[in-house]
């Protein structure tokens, strides 16, 4: 399953979205986003997911990370992009319970969703 997500940076922190109850991996943090539908870039998916989700706009840079994890018996293939947000900055959303600005040396910190856990690493390291 193609997905991307947003490490969407504000002031030197990076907004973690905390999955709410009864959805897949409930209580787990991630990054922002969904999946790709068929004939969709990866940018256009993303940007559609955050202003589903989060319902602000956001400009979308550099592709960060991707990795392949297996979760039960599905393949999620991950991309993490640089993102920004270019009006309002998010404080709800339809898919999560909580949102925190974290400083990106505290990210390790929460409990991440475990496709998003190599990002975090690559994100820690520098
Ligand atoms: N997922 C994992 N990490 C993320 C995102 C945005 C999504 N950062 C996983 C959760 C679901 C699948 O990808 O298993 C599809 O995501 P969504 O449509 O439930 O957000
Ligand atoms: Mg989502």
């Amino acid at each position: 399953m193609r997905v991307v997500a947003a490490v969407i940076t504000q002031n030197g922190r990076i907004l973690a979205c905390r999955r709410a109850p009864g959805r897949a991996a409930a209580g787990k943090w991630e990054f922002p986003g969904g999946k790709v539908d068929p004939d969709e870039s990866p940018e256009a998916a993303l940007a559609r997911e955050i202003q589903e989700e989060l319902g602000v706009e956001v400009e979308i840079g550099a592709l960060l990370h991707r990795a392949s994890t297996l979760v039960g018996n599905t393949v999620i293939d991950l991309s993490c992009f640089q993102a920004w947000p270019t009006g309002e900055l998010p404080h709800r959303s339809t898919d999560h319970d909580e949102l925190r600005w974290v400083p990106v040396n505290e990210l390790r910190a929460l409990d991440w969703a475990e496709p998003d856990i190599p990002a975090v690493e690559a994100l820690s390291a520098g």
